[in-house]
């Protein structure tokens, strides 16, 4: 099975927005010595022997990682970006506050729910307004919420990420109100530190949490960057994720994670660049094409996602479905106008754009990838065969980009046990 796992994605168009493709040399230190090893603690205050030249690199990564996001505090311990958060959680709330978050339905990751990580804590969330037309936070909606929750903690950031956050209109208020403002950077972490999107730490942002394989193209694992306002919100962020909520982090992820870095202090620009680019054309290419793509009069996205509502074509389950059909990797998503309990079956597609970037795609291939969707959900025409062109489309994107051994073909070099 795994052999065929990897056989799809060797032949598929992989658009799933949280996704992307691992360097050749990253996924080297995956299956490292270091993949066996504990390391619980911090660098020089270990619990366990043997971890000389474990605690080298975790400075070697916290360094990459300062550097990149231009922070005074790194943790590139948290396991995935769901353990970050649960760290900030642990380390700035109390069972019982209240907390602001962007809405599920409008976009936000499940941890920020009370089903999430949020409801773990014993939280209150108390949810932004959204403005569809913006495809954003409403900007004095917010503002008022912020100055009437007066919440100890401030939550931005999105799975569904098409525009910046406006923190720089949010900026007075927060300080007003003194909430210490976190920002969930997973999505755009790649596009922020390719100096893309916008800049959470200078735009009043005190903590950034991350997973570090969407548009930040490492390994599945987590972090935290900060500018913390005092040495007490740095211990405290510090003890949030050790002993808070993780023993162990995995050592060969965070070397994989410095590898990472270092090609995004590299190649991030160029790479986040290209992302923001084929974003547009192929919201472009699809409106041309007859999709509803969201945000149409802004331009689609200023990020690597798209939104489409689908439902004149059947919806969001039966257009994701029809697409996989056709070796074409997306996913169903809610559309903020959707209620949650349609999770199963929502209105729309959302669409990513870093891996098909990360694989050599440029503009003018994001017409091909438009005509295929049209293909299969507009035309309804056979799924396989449209799959058949999927296929044959791909075998020009076997490359792997904007990395050291750039042009290592990915699925290539694999002698996979298969399971
Ligand atoms: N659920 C992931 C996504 O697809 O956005 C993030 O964890």
């Amino acid at each position: 099975m795994a052999k065929k796992h990897t056989e799809l994605f060797r032949n598929s168009i992989p658009m799933i927005a949280s996704e992307n493709l691992l360097s050749p040399l990253a996924r080297e230190l995956m299956v490292t010595d270091l993949h066996n090893r504990y390391a619980e603690g911090l660098p020089g205050e270990r619990y366990y022997q043997g971890n000389e030249f474990v605690d080298l690199i975790e400075l070697k990564v916290q360094e990459l990682a300062k550097k990149l996001f231009r922070a005074n505090y790194a943790d590139v311990r948290p396991v995935s970006g769901t353990n970050a958060n649960m760290g900030v959680l642990f380390a700035l709330t109390k069972p019982g506050d209240m907390i602001t978050v962007p809405g599920v339905a409008a976009g936000a990751h499940i941890s920020s729910a009370k089903f999430g990580a949020v409801g773990l804590r014993g939280l209150q969330p108390i949810e932004y307004p959204f403005d569809v037309e913006e495809m954003n936070l409403d900007i004095d909606g917010t503002i008022k919420v912020i100055k009437e929750v007066r919440p100890k903690l401030a939550l931005f950031g999105q799975s569904v990420y098409l525009f910046p956050t406006p923190l720089k209109e949010f900026r007075d208020a927060f300080e007003e109100v003194g909430s210490h403002v976190w920002y969930d950077a997973a999505h755009v972490a790649g596009l922020i530190a390719g100096g893309k999107f916008q800049d959470p730490l200078r735009e009043g942002v005190e903590v950034m949490t991350m997973s570090t394989h969407k548009t930040l193209p490492g390994p599945q694992h987590g972090m935290i960057v900060a500018n913390p306002r005092d040495e007490k919100t740095e211990r405290k962020l510090i003890y949030g994720v050790f002993p808070g909520v993780l023993s162990n982090h995995h050592l060969n992820a965070m070397a994989a994670l410095g590898v990472a870095l270092a090609e995004h202090i590299q190649f991030g620009e160029r790479y986040a660049e290209q992302i923001v680019r084929n974003s547009k054309a192929l919201g472009q290419a699809l409106y041309e094409r007859g999709f509803k793509v969201l945000a149409e009069k802004k331009g689609f996205t200023e990020s690597h996602t798209l939104v489409v509502d689908v439902r004149e074509h059947g919806g969001g389950k039966f257009a994701a479905e029809a697409l996989e059909e056709a070796y074409i990797i997306v996913n169903k998503n809610l559309l903020p106008w959707d209620d949650v309990n349609t999770a199963l079956d929502p209105s729309g597609l959302r669409l990513g754009t870093q891996e098909l970037t990360r694989i050599g795609m440029k503009e003018n291939d994001m017409q091909d990838v438009a005509e295929f969707m049209k293909r299969v959900v507009i035309d309804k025409e056979d799924p396989k065969k449209v799959g058949e062109d999927v296929k044959a489309f791909k075998e020009d994107f076997q490359a792997i980009h904007y990395c050291f051994k750039e042009g290592t073909r990915m699925y290539d070099y694999e002698e996979l046990v298969d399971l």
